[in-house]
């Protein structure tokens, strides 16, 4: 694939309830004070197909779901939310931002669930070729937080109803991942106060647009 992009793309990763949406509302409207045109998705999901593809990937059910299924599944959401939504928004200049992206899979299939990781690299080149974040976002949080967040919001979805290990498992696969590529990371301590977490998103991207 012949990526020739014009747009920023940018990814918010953590384990479940470090406040990705809360801050990509944040983000949202930052960048539109600034005057840019920004396409806003997440993974699972981006496109009709792909959002289908989430509701079975979420939907708690009595099947044992295969890691291999799930993995798959994943990465066919990807390939279509990619090529119907990604690119094309990178390639007419829209900034896009991505809750969750393919560090998610790295954290999840690969750390949570011990899916190998040069597996997932190989899916990775196929499906995403040369398409990467040039900015991703990591909030961190301990995971007892996190999961006292999310149990406050209700019913809990297929990996909302894992254990603590699985997410801590994760939170050390994004972890593994930061150190990988220390560049492309904003680390972010989501344990702060809001207004403290919105403050040091906003440094970055002032940082990232100064440098544009
Ligand atoms: N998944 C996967 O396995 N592999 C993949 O490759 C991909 C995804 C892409 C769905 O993701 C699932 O898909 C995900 C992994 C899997 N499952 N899990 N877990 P999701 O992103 O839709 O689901 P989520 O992780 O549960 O995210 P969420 O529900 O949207 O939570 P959040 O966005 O991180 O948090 P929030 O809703 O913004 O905030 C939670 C609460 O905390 C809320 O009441 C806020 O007001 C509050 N909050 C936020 N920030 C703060 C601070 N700083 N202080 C205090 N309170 C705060």
């Amino acid at each position: 694939m012949n990526l020739m992009k014009e747009g920023c793309f940018i990814t918010i990763e953590g384990t479940e309830g470090v406040g990705k949406s809360t801050n990509v509302e944040f983000i949202r409207q930052y960048l539109s004070d600034k005057g840019i045109d920004l396409r806003l998705t997440r993974e699972p999901g981006g496109t009709p197909l792909a959002e289908e593809i989430r509701e079975l990937l979420l939907q708690p059910r009595e099947e044992v779901v295969s890691d291999d299924a799930e993995i798959l599944l994943v990465f066919a959401a990807r390939a279509q939310h990619i090529n119907q939504v990604i690119i094309p928004s990178l390639q007419r200049g829209q900034w896009v931002l991505s809750d969750r992206f393919i560090d998610a899979t790295f954290a999840y299939q690969g750390a949570g669930r011990g899916i190998s990781w040069n597996r997932i690299q190989q899916l990775e080149q196929y499906v995403l070729g040369d398409l990467r974040p040039d900015l991703t976002f990591l909030l961190d949080l301990p995971v007892d937080i996190g999961m006292e967040r999310a149990e406050k919001r209700g019913a809990l979805d297929r990996f909302e109803q894992e254990k603590h290990d699985f997410f801590e498992k994760v939170r050390q696969g994004y972890h593994h991942r930061l150190r990988a590529e220390p560049e492309r990371f904003a680390l972010i301590d989501a344990a702060q106060s809001l207004d403290n977490v919105q403050q040091q998103i906003a440094a970055v991207l002032a940082e990232k647009l100064d440098v544009m």
